[in-house]
């Protein structure tokens, strides 16, 4: 902690030295990502800094590109890009000032002018210790100490997060939470398991998960309708009418276009492999982020709309817009993979490939781009076109590991 800390310092004083009070912060659109990127806005903001702020789902290389076309600007990214370090210092080449405040498994830095402040770097856990929103309060404190007064916020994200050791936030999580007790923004119950978290908002209080939920719904459901925008503006200013009735209309959306598909499955439209069960959400989940169909498959995994034996892929076309960016040619789709629990017990006792190694090496074999992938949900990018072909790559992996 204490080298963290220090080298959060010594990028302060590096921001100090920069020309232009001006500051680009890149966050993700969950709620842990809403959260570090409302509490860097406002801490810099508190600074004097012009803040400019854009929401992503994800680093793509394309957008990266774009953002490294500047020079002589700080750019701070939050909660993502900690394992992509090495290559935002090919992309910076020492041109821009650039903090990396993410929390997940991270690579170290190769050139002083991009900051590695991951917590992953500092021997701290990403998915027990720290949250992002936590790492970006640390920094923000380290900022201006009069920043201790966004340690809720910073609960916030951990509680959405879900990073619990028996039901209770721990370490560095748990600091934050208390320090927000002390302020009197957060109250702490004791359950028979683990604890609840309650918010107090100028309207009352309110459950931290459910606010988390509400951020994730902004963030995930309306990330192309301004979602992210009203999602800070709940962070910075509290809830409103008009973002709850905002929230309302984006579930409402989920509802419909969920319902849609599942009477498009029930019709015929999950396609089927040997051991792969696979569907197209084409664009139809627009303006939702690419996030809902993973989601989606969340959704379905339970129910007997699938079989329960096989691997569970959806594809959907990767929008040709960032919001803030405007038209970028991705020509992507994602796709996103999870398991019945059956399968998933199949995978837990090594009996199942899991989905960390069976979607990226496919994903691999056709050039496309892993990101995020775990045994048990995975999702990765292909070009357009390639969907058939990644399936049969992944039916040949599958063969190859029980006769080859
Ligand atoms: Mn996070």
């Amino acid at each position: 902690m204490d080298d963290l800390l220090h080298a959060m310092a010594q990028a302060v004083q590096q921001v100090g030295h920069m020309p232009e009070k001006a500051v680009q912060v890149f966050h993700h659109n969950d709620s842990d990502g809403l959260t570090s990127g409302a509490i860097l806005t406002r801490a810099f903001a508190r600074q004097g800094f012009a803040v400019r702020r854009f929401c992503l789902e994800k680093p793509y290389p394309a957008v990266l590109e774009k953002i490294y076309e500047q020079e002589g600007k700080i750019l701070v990214f939050a909660d993502f890009a900690g394992r992509i370090a090495p290559l935002l210092c090919e992309l910076n080449q020492g041109r821009n000032l650039t903090l990396i405040l993410d929390h997940h498994v991270a690579e170290a830095s190769t050139e002083p002018r991009v900051i590695n402040l991951d917590p992953d770097l500092f021997g701290l856990k990403g998915d027990r210790d720290i949250s992002g929103s936590v790492t970006c309060y640390l920094f923000a404190r380290t900022l201006d100490p009069a920043n201790r007064d966004l340690a809720a916020l910073a609960t916030v994200g951990a509680v959405g997060d879900g990073f619990f050791v028996d039901g209770a936030l721990v370490s560095q999580n748990r600091e934050v939470a208390l320090e927000a007790v002390r302020q009197g923004l957060i109250e702490i119950r004791s359950l028979e398991h683990g604890e609840q978290y309650l918010f107090n908002g100028a309207q009352g209080q309110l459950p931290v998960i459910d606010f988390g939920d509400d951020l994730d719904v902004l963030g995930g459901v309306g990330y192309y309708r301004s979602g992210p925008d009203m999602g800070i503006n709940v962070c910075l200013d509290g809830v409103s009418p008009e973002s709850e009735r905002m929230v309302e209309e984006l579930k409402a959306v989920r509802t419909k276009l969920f319902d849609e598909e599942i009477a498009g499955i029930k019709a015929g439209a999950m396609r089927q492999a040997p051991h792969i069960q696979w569907f197209h959400l084409q664009r139809r989940f627009f303006p939702m982020g690419v996030k809902m169909v993973g989601a989606f498959c969340d959704a379905i995994r339970f129910t007997d709309l699938i079989d329960p034996d096989k691997y569970l892929a959806g594809f959907q076309v990767v929008p040709d817009e960032i919001p803030g960016f405007g038209a970028i040619d991705f020509d992507q789709v994602k796709v996103s993979m999870r398991c019945a629990p059956a399968l998933e017990e199949q995978i837990r006792a090594k009996r199942a490939m899991g989905l960390n190694v069976l979607l990226p090496e496919a994903t691999h074999r056709l050039g496309g781009f892993s990101d995020a992938c775990h045994s048990l949900t995975a999702a990765t990018t292909v070009n357009i076109g390639k969907e058939e072909s990644l399936i049969d790559e992944m039916e040949d992996i599958l063969k190859e590991a029980f006769h080859g």
